[in-house]
């Protein structure tokens, strides 16, 4: 596009979030004009089938009519007062209903936000420093949690990321996704000294990547025992993969729940919550000191209160299943045709295919993808219409209005696309 050497101009790569360049794959990244639905099209007037989804949020597709309309009226009332309103309490009270672990919960604007207060929170409920997380799963840009992280970090080939404070990232201990040996080996010598254990209950940010059996209530009963708080960073999760999150679907009770993205209904919202007992730590309540001027503020809480009213309708998580079964069956025959190593890993509505031989468990298995491939299959996914992340670390999300059409254009698409890739 015309846009984009104009966009390098006056922002770091012409984008303002790195995961939007297209560094990995090659080419300008895209800029959108307008989207409804589940297509998007970019200035030059192309038409995508869109599995980005905003990066997760958009899981009734863009523009919905009922968001919209919440959106304007309450722009109409003010679009921020920086004072308390009735629809930050309406969707504190659905948070509260829907996720198993919280019973008070607060808003921020990101799901960075949520994740670097959460740390806070731990930190200053347990008076310890250290922190565990796991290598591949990305929290957000926080400073602790910029260590062996996934999402873009991957994507562009950054192992560590300068202009963290050494001895901030000390405190950061890092172990492989899905080792819970490792995690009790770690917790025997230095449980003590760990405030808390974050994860995302479903690895995300490297590509999906689902937990083993047992896994995660092994991380529960291992934090506990240490007297460490149990994070769950369901930023990604959250209302994606059930209403209560990936605690709903495993059943396993987090001391802190993150989210972000479906939240805030496509506007920037996250949160941060949990017992009563552990967010009075907060204040005013608390000392651990918090706050926001945007957060909460009605725009977000609008559109958030929508999109939970939607998603507590019937049917719309088992429809979510079946287009995703669907997608990834249609996906997976096409590769077993070609003869081409691919893996598959799905849950729910996110879904991801791995161009290796390699069962993909953590994030060693993951590097072994083929990049070079991704590439070739991307651009030529994106030449049929169809756009996912511009990275082979990163997940798919289906919509609830993606139509049995477009899944089957997709696959038709991917084939082609897979077997210029292949040449
Ligand atoms: N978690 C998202 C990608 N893995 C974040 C999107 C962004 O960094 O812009």
């Amino acid at each position: 596009s015309l846009l984009f050497p104009r966009a390098k101009k006056v922002m770091p790569g012409g984008v303002n979030s790195p995961v939007r360049a297209f560094n990995a794959v090659g080419g300008d990244p895209l800029f959108i004009k307008q989207a409804k639905g589940s297509r998007m099209i970019d200035v030059d007037g192309n038409e995508f089938i869109d599995y980005v989804g905003s990066w997760g949020p958009l899981i009734f597709g863009h523009a919905h009519p009922e968001i919209v309309t919440a959106i304007t009226r309450q722009a109409e009332l003010g679009t921020s007062y920086g004072a308390s309103t009735e629809l930050e309490i309406q969707l504190a009270e659905k948070v509260v209903a829907a996720v198993p672990s919280i019973e008070v919960v607060r808003m921020v604007n990101s799901g960075t936000e949520a994740v670097m207060s959460a740390l806070r929170l731990a930190r200053g409920i347990t008076g310890r420093d250290k922190i565990l997380k796991f290598e591949g799963c990305y929290h957000g840009h926080a400073d602790s949690l910029l260590v062996k992280a996934g999402s873009g970090l991957v994507s562009l080939g950054i192992p560590e990321c300068p202009g963290i404070v050494s001895s901030l990232a000390e405190k950061t201990l890092t172990l492989p996704f899905n080792n819970i040996d490792r995690v009790r080996e770690l917790f025997e010598k230095e449980g003590k000294e760990i405030a808390a254990l974050i994860v995302e209950p479903i690895g995300g940010n490297m590509g999906v990547v689902p937990p083993k059996p047992g896994f995660l209530e092994a991380l529960s009963e291992v934090t506990k025992k240490a007297g460490a708080l149990l994070i769950f960073d369901e930023v990604m999760t959250g209302f994606r993969v059930s209403l209560g999150g990936a605690q709903k679907l495993f059943g396993v009770t987090p001391d802190i729940t993150c989210m972000g993205k479906i939240i805030g209904g496509g506007l920037p919202v996250g949160a941060y919550g949990g017992s009563r007992q552990v967010m009075d730590y907060i204040s005013p309540m608390g000392s651990v000191y918090q706050a926001g001027t945007l957060s909460g503020n009605p725009l977000a809480m609008a559109a958030g209160n929508v999109m939970f009213d939607l998603l507590s309708k019937d049917g719309v998580y088992e429809s979510l299943e079946e287009k995703s079964a669907k997608l990834c069956q249609g996906l997976k025959q096409n590769v077993e045709d070609l003869g081409i190593d691919a893996q598959f890993t799905r849950v729910g509505s996110m879904f991801s295919m791995f161009f290796t031989s390699k069962e993909i468990v953590d994030f060693e298995t993951v590097k072994t993808c083929d990049t070079d491939f991704f590439k070739r299959y991307f651009n030529g996914l994106l030449e049929e219409g169809v756009y996912i992340a511009p990275s082979q670390f990163e997940a798919g999300f289906m919509s609830a209005v993606h139509t049995d059409e477009e899944i089957n254009l997709t696959i038709e698409a991917s084939r082609k696309a897979l077997t210029a890739a292949r040449g």
